[in-house]
């Protein structure tokens, strides 16, 4: 497929970037950080979403160079901001699976010198798919490194309770679709009420994805959840406007 070819020049030609979003703390009132999110401008094809090349690139094993140019990017970029803002970082699952994966993450605080306290790796639940003492002994290593781990999309993959009794996540971030019913539907509304407590006993730290509105926003402060992230805030904005979303959301 000629969209495969692209993708393997893509990261030669530089036309990848970062976009980053603003992440909200509910009790502080006051942005604390920012997840990357990685962004592709073809030249013909125009801005490709994440959605449709990163599978490719996990199916032709560019996800692990790719993945570590965002690694390295991320933190070289956080390094700029004030000390207390958190860098999350989207971790695929096939480019977790990888031997080399933590050498990668240390190599990449290192070359920055970003403090692992800093960083927020997340993942989804796919990563249990596969061999999960493998994929719990790569999280023990990064938690013994001081990097923070989330669990992505929370609630949408398969059986997550169990993940939850194995290993000591650091973040639960609530999926946007139940922040988006949770104002609407019953249902919705006790996933999150659960999730919420279920972060709170466990000492994890719970984000709601995708607030839009305030009156999700109002919810969620009033449900007890940590932090928000969503259009209502900020959309991802390229690295340039960093410093004024940190001003505006102060
Ligand atoms: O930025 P956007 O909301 O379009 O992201 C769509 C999806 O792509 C999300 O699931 C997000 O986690 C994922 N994504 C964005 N940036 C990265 C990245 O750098 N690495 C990986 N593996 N996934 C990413
Ligand atoms: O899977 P992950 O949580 O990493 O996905 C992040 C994606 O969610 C990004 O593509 C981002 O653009 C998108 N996103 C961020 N905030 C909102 C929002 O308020 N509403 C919707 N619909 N999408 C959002
Ligand atoms: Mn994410
Ligand atoms: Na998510």
């Amino acid at each position: 497929r000629a969209i495969e070819l692209d993708l393997r020049e893509a990261m030669v030609k530089d036309e990848f970037s970062l976009f980053y979003q603003p992440l909200y703390d509910l009790h502080l009132d006051r942005i604390c950080g920012f997840e990357a999110l990685l962004r592709w401008h073809h030249p013909k094809r125009g801005l490709v979403p994440p959605d449709q090349f990163i599978p490719i690139a996990e199916e032709i094993g560019l996800i692990g160079p790719l993945g570590e140019w965002v690694l390295n990017r991320a933190c070289e970029q956080a390094t700029t901001w004030p000390s207390e803002m958190k860098l999350a970082v989207n971790v695929s699952a096939v480019q977790f699976r990888d031997a080399d994966f933590t050498d990668v993450v240390v190599g990449a605080l290192a070359t920055s010198k970003l403090s692992p306290r800093r960083l927020e790796l997340e993942i989804t639940e796919s990563v249990f798919l596969a061999n999960s003492n493998e994929t719990l002994a790569t999280l023990h290593k990064l938690k013994a490194q001081g990097v923070r781990i989330a669990l992505d999309d929370f609630g949408t993959g398969y059986s997550s309770l169990s993940y939850l009794r194995s290993f000591p996540f650091d973040k639960l971030k609530i999926d946007k679709s139940f922040v988006r019913d949770a104002t609407a539907t019953h249902g919705s509304k006790s996933i999150v009420r659960a999730v919420i407590s279920l972060g709170r006993s466990l000492g994890m730290t719970t984000i709601a994805e995708g607030i839009e509105t305030v009156e999700q926003l109002d919810h969620m402060r009033a449900e007890g959840c940590n932090e928000a992230q969503g259009f209502l805030f900020s959309h991802p904005v390229p690295v340039t406007e960093i410093a004024a979303k940190i001003l505006e959301l102060r």
